[in-house]
Formats: structure tokens, C-alpha cells, sequence
């Protein structure tokens, strides 16, 4: 196994990088993370370094449609070729707005040519042996998109489109089993779904998930995802609970979990979706992988398919983390170790629980997952907790900040953890580099300050229970929701529990995370105005959406059904009426708010402020339990009001679905109700 250093230096490494993929950028020249510095400063670093010279440059070129037609649909295609040459931005704007977290500008298509291309490039070259591997510095990113959509900054599925090229139009090179590697600190819900039922293809991703609210949210990244028919058992996902993830979580997942499949589905190649927005000082990630992280989880994958490996560039956007972190990985697939580096701290205790969730889920289709991982790993290595991270300074935002690094946190308030850790090492399979992990095991032998510890185990636990427990807290709290616009209609509000959508929507919902239906369904009416306003919904289309003054008054009569649903359900809601993609670590809406509600009627949620309808209003209670509802602020009455918001008549779908509700659950004719709703546009306010 152990090569000379001659040998080492003769790796053929294909490397590959284009200006013209920094065409790509936002069309107004607003800040954005995805931008085209990241790969300057990748390119920069590694020019720097010498990097280039070492590697064999690879031609970049622009994908054809034929290929990216194997897992995007014509209509993506052609949505992306023609997006920019589009006469004018307001074109390119008003499309990417229907899209989730995309922009568009005139070199925008260029650059997805280009990326898709040379990841295809990049991995034909090591299928075929011209190469030993290869790193693609590329720009747009690509896990994200879907076969028929944009997202997540993604514009095509480049890692995607490569492996579908391999299966289906290089069959001669007989890569049969492709391994996509994906740690980038999001989920890959594109590649996920274009392989989900393709044993030749085992995805695996470690990703931020925080219980289906970070992004790209819901139940996609959940470990229960595995699969289906051919497929199953081939799609394995690792969903962290929080933020902080750093080497010792990941290395855990390593061992536990990806090395012992990959022994097992014995890939004939690995294609890495090589995100470095989980590395320390990331601000969308909040996770802690250094670049010695990044190397040693590299080096453990090269010992497979005869080392065939392609880096491709998804995420990263701290431009100093991402350079560094491309850096070492080149070097480690130059030189054939990691570089130098050690750990700190150990894995925390929600890690191990993911990791046997993980392997339990997968058993019967890995058996290596039967053997239960030693009860002394799971006590020894309790002990770290993640620092609380408040709503605002919740990690996936555009803001950067500064993260605590992780030995701030690596506490060791036991001594002996060293006799405990000894099964661990046992457990390892991986004989040729338990080097690299005895330096975390050594780390782990040294005391903390045990006044440190002391002090932030007191503020940690305590917090860590309303981080990661309101949602079973809040499962045992119902409420009602009103409704009083097109969730009247079951169907339609049940997308939002569900996930789905109904005639008329122009998109999907994510759903709760508790999909458990309503426990009652009631109709009523209250005494607030009910009006229509703003003139564009993502989910309808062009025309007003529905509001209620949160100011009562006994002459108004508004109609309203109730459903009873738990309040954990009412947050997934509110999150999704205010098309909030963020995760929140915390509820919006609690038992707490919930007294303030009962003596102020209603309350202003902070954190969704910039949403339409991010005022809850308190109408009452129905057999002891309250009676909530979202809607507008009053600010925003005023500006309806003055005419500096536009109030306006409803979209035709949006109004059909109003009228079904309505018809379907109170004694309204239909005269009756087409009136109610020409009313409510009619009316001022
Ligand atoms: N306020 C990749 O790393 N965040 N994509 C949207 C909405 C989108 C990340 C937050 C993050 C996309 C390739
Ligand atoms: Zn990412």
C-alpha cells in the first residue's frame, strides 16, 4: 500500500479552472455568498503554492445538452441556455424570483456550461486512466438542483450529470458503482432524488439537517431517506442535529459509517460533491472541519476504487477556509497522505446518536451496520455540547461571523476517558491509518480546565434542552389555527402538514415535520376585516393575497376555519407561510408567547419580521384552547391604507380555492360566498 515518495510525486492529478465560470454573478452587483471571488481565491492559493505545476491542466469545456438531458429535463435545459439572452434583467429577475435562493444575470448560462462540462471532463479523464484524479474548481455549485429546477444557488446538477454520463454513455469504461461522496454542509437534494432508485449510483451525504430546518429544509435529509425499490439501501444520509460539527464528528462518520459501506459497495469510482461550507469560519455552515479534516477524510477515501477520485466544488463561503481546504485536499491527492495537522476534541454525544440511527436504519441492507457499536464508545464520548446559537445569529445567513473555534468547547471532565476510548480503536477497521486518528485519541487523554468546563457544561445543558427539545414540547401543546384564506380549503392547508401541493399552486410545500392530520376542524367567524393585498404570491401568482386587520372591530364579520393542530405543527406553518427557508433553532411561537398573546392579542415574530404574515393574532379560545392566526403588522394596515402597499382583487386560482373552503365547510350558498370574497375586495379598509 505504502508508496515511495517518487511514486507519490508522479500522481496524476488533472486540475481544472476558467475565468469564464466567474461570468456568473448577481445582476444588480449585490453582495451575494455564492460570488466569483470563491474561485479566484481557490485559484489564487493554489497558484501560490505551486499547485498547478504539480497537476496536469485540464480543457474546460462547456457540457452538451444531450448529457445534461440524462438527469435534467428539456425544459431546465432550455430555461438555462436561453436565461441570458434575455433582453433585460427584469426578465432574468422576475424568473429567478420564482425560484428558490437563485439569481440569474447574462453570464449565468455560460458559467453552468462550463461547470457541468468540466466536471464531466474531470471525471471521463480519471474513468479512462489518464488521470489517478482530479479536482474541478467550479462555479455554479450543483447538489441543489433538481431535474426540472434551480436551487440553492445551484443552476445544473454538475456531479449528477457526470455519473449519469459515466453509467450511460461510457459503459465501455465499466464504472458500475459510483460513490458520491458529499460533505458539503447541505444537503443534496438533487442528487439524492436523480439516484434514489440507481443501486449503480450510492449517494451518501453528511449534512446540517437540525431536525428538517436547515436548509434546503424538510424531510429529504433525514436518515430515514435510504432509497427506493432497486435502490434501497444505496442512499445514505447523515443529518447532524445542530451546528459545530467539526473533524472528530466527521472522522466518527467516516468510521462508522461511510468507510465500512464503501468496503462493502466497492465503488469502481468516487465522486466527491466537495462543499467546503462546513469548514471553520464558514458563515453559512457553522461547522468546524479544518483543512487537516478535509485531507484526512480525502486520504481515507483513496484507498478505494483503485484511487480513483474526482473533486467537484459545491459550496464554501468563507473565502480564506475554502482556499485553504481546496489546498490541502490537492495535497493530499498529490502526495498520497494528509497533511499535517492533529485534532481536537472528540465527536459530540448527539453524533453518536445519529450514528446508530443511521446504521440501525440501514441494517438489513449493510450488514456491517448489525454489529452494535460498543455501549463504552457511546458513554466515553458524552461530553461535548454545543454552544446556542440564537435565531439571529442562526448560521445560514449571508452575514458572515465569528465562530467559536471548536477547542473552545473541548472539555474533558473526565480523566479516564483513555481505558474507554480503547474499544473505539478496536472497532476501527481501518488498519493502514489508525495513525490518524491516535492523534484524537491522545487529544482526548488531555484535561480540560475543569473551571471552564464547570462554567459552560451550567449554560450548555441548560440551553441544549430548548435547543433541541422544543419541538417535543411544543408536540404536546394544540392549538387552532384560523384560517381565513385558501387553508379554509382542507386540501390546500393540508400541503402545509403534508407537504404537496394542490391545483393552482405553483409550488410545492415542504410540509411539517409532524405530518399527523388535524385533530378537529371548526368553522366560525370573527370580528376583523378581511381584505385582499400585495399583488404577487409565490404560491398564486400575480394578484392580492388575503389578510385580517389585526385591529377588531364588532362590524366586521369575517369566516374562518379552525383546525386543532399541535403548536410544533403551528411554527412548521408560520414558517412556510412566511416562505422562511431558514432553520430556527428555536420556536418562533411558544407557550410563553402564547400568555403574552392571551393579554395583547397579538404579537410581532422578530425573526420572520421581513414575512407577510409574521403578526400572530390571538382571536379567542374554542373549548379552552387558543385560537391563532398569522397575518400582517399594522404597520403594514397603514401602508394599505395610504396606497404605498398595493391592495388589490386575487389571482382566479387563489379566489377558486377561497370559494371551495368556503363552500365546504359553512352554511354559505355559493351567491353567498362569491359575494363574501367581491365584498372583501370591494370594501376599503
Ligand atoms: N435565507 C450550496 O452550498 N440559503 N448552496 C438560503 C435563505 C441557501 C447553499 C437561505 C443556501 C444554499 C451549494
Ligand atoms: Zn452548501
Amino acid at each position: 500500500m505504502n508508496s515511495s515518495p517518487e511514486d507519490r510525486r508522479s500522481a496524476r492529478v488533472g486540475l481544472a479552472y476558467d475565468e469564464r465560470m466567474c461570468l456568473h454573478a448577481t445582476p444588480d452587483g449585490e453582495s451575494h455568498p455564492e460570488n466569483p471571488e470563491r474561485i479566484r481565491a481557490i485559484w489564487r492559493k493554489l497558484e501560490a503554492e505551486g499547485i498547478p505545476d504539480r497537476c496536469i491542466l485540464l480543457k474546460i469545456k462547456e457540457a452538451e445538452d444531450a448529457i445534461i438531458a440524462s438527469v435534467h429535463t428539456r425544459n431546465h435545459i432550455k430555461l438555462i441556455r436561453n436565461i441570458s439572452s434575455k433582453k433585460f434583467d427584469s426578465r432574468r429577475l422576475m424568473i429567478a424570483s420564482k425560484l428558490n435562493s437563485i439569481y440569474f444575470n447574462e453570464g449565468s448560462s455560460k458559467a453552468a456550461y462550463l461547470a457541468a462540462g468540466t466536471v464531466i471532463e474531470a471525471t471521463e479523464n480519471v474513468a479512462n486512466g489518464n488521470l489517478d484524479s482530479a479536482i474541478a474548481v467550479v462555479r455554479p455549485p450543483g447538489h441543489h438542483a433538481e431535474a426540472n429546477e434551480a436551487m440553492g444557488f445551484c443552476l445544473f446538477n454538475n456531479v449528477a450529470i457526470a455519473a449519469s454520463y459515466l453509467l450511460n454513455e461510457r459503459a465501455e469504461l465499466s464504472m458500475r458503482r459510483i460513490l458520491i461522496v458529499d460533505w458539503d454542509v447541505h444537503h443534496g437534494n438533487g442528487t439524492q432524488n436523480m439516484f434514489y432508485s440507481d443501486p449503480r449510483v450510492l449517494y451518501f451525504s453528511v449534512h446540517r439537517f437540525d431536525f428538517g430546518s436547515f436548509y434546503p429544509a424538510g424531510s429529504d435529509g433525514s436518515h430515514c431517506m435510504i432509497g427506493e425499490d432497486q435502490g434501497v439501501g444505496y442512499n445514505i444520509n447523515v443529518p447532524w442535529e445542530h451546528g459545530q460539527c467539526g473533524d472528530a464528528d466527521y472522522l466518527a462518520v467516516w468510521d462508522h459509517i461511510l468507510i465500512p459501506v464503501a468496503e462493502a459497495y466497492n465503488p469502481d469510482i468516487i465522486l466527491i460533491s466537495a462543499g467546503f461550507d462546513a469548514a471553520m469560519g464558514d458563515p453559512l455552515g457553522g461547522c468546524c472541519v479544518t483543512p487537516y479534516g478535509y485531507s484526512v477524510m480525502l486520504k481515507r477515501l483513496m484507498k478505494f476504487a483503485d484511487g480513483k477520485i474526482v473533486l467537484a466544488l459545491e459550496g464554501g463561503y468563507n473565502l480564506n477556509s475554502l482556499a485553504n481546504s481546496v489546498f490541502a485536499c490537492a495535497k493530499t491527492l498529490l502526495e498520497g497522505s494528509p497533511i499535517v495537522g492533529n485534532f481536537e476534541g472528540r465527536p459530540f454525544e448527539s453524533t453518536w446518536r445519529v450514528i446508530n440511527e443511521v446504521r440501525n436504519e440501514l441494517k438489513t441492507y449493510w450488514p456491517v451496520f448489525s454489529i452494535d457499536l460498543p455501549e463504552e464508545i457511546l458513554i466515553a464520548n458524552v461530553e461535548r455540547y454545543p454552544i446556542q446559537a440564537g435565531i439571529n445569529s442562526s448560521s445560514d445567513s449571508d452575514v458572515e461571523k465569528d465562530l467559536e473555534p471548536s477547542n473552545a468547547i473541548n472539555f474533558s471532565s473526565n480523566n479516564d476517558v483513555g481505558d474507554l476510548i480503547l474499544p473505539l480503536s478496536k472497532l476501527n477497521v481501518d488498519d493502514g491509518d489508525s495513525g490518524e486518528l491516535s492523534h484524537l485519541r491522545s487529544q482526548q487523554n488531555q484535561p480540560g480546565t475543569s473551571e471552564a468546563y464547570e462554567n459552560s457544561k451550567e449554560v450548555t445543558t441548560e440551553t441544549c434542552n430548548d435547543l433541541f427539545h422544543w419541538r417535543s414540547s411544543l408536540s404536546k401543546v394544540d392549538v387552532w389555527y384560523g384560517s381565513y384564506g385558501s387553508n379554509m380549503w382542507k386540501p390546500r392547508f393540508l400541503c402545509y402538514i403534508e407537504g404537496g401541493k394542490v391545483e393552482g399552486m405553483t409550488k410545492p410545500c415542504r410540509g411539517a415535520l409532524d405530518k399527523t392530520p388535524p385533530k378537529d376542524i371548526i368553522w366560525k367567524s370573527v370580528p376583523h376585516r378581511f381584505f385582499f393585498a400585495r399583488s404577487y404570491s409565490n404560491t398564486w401568482g400575480h394578484g392580492g393575497v388575503a389578510f385580517l386587520n389585526p385591529q377588531s372591530n364588532i362590524n366586521d364579520k369575517s369566516y374562518m376555519c379552525i383546525y386543532r393542530i399541535t403548536l410544533e405543527q403551528f411554527n412548521d406553518l408560520l414558517i412556510q407561510e412566511n416562505a422562511a427557508t431558514e432553520q430556527f433553532e428555536s420556536p418562533l411561537v411558544d407557550s410563553r408567547d402564547i400568555e403574552f398573546l392571551v393579554k395583547n392579542s397579538f404579537m410581532s415574530v422578530e425573526s420572520i419580521k421581513g414575512g407577510w404574515y409574521s403578526n400572530i393574532l390571538y382571536l379567542g379560545e374554542q373549548d379552552g384552547i387558543p385560537i391563532l392566526t398569522m397575518t400582517c403588522s399594522l404597520s403594514d394596515v397603514e401602508k394599505f391604507k395610504s396606497g404605498e402597499l398595493p391592495v388589490c382583487a386575487p389571482p382566479k386560482a387563489y379566489e377558486n380555492t377561497l370559494l371551495k373552503g368556503l363552500l365546504e365547510g359553512t352554511e354559505l350558498s355559493s351567491e353567498e360566498a362569491i359575494g363574501y370574497l367581491k365584498d372583501a375586495v370591494a370594501r376599503n379598509l
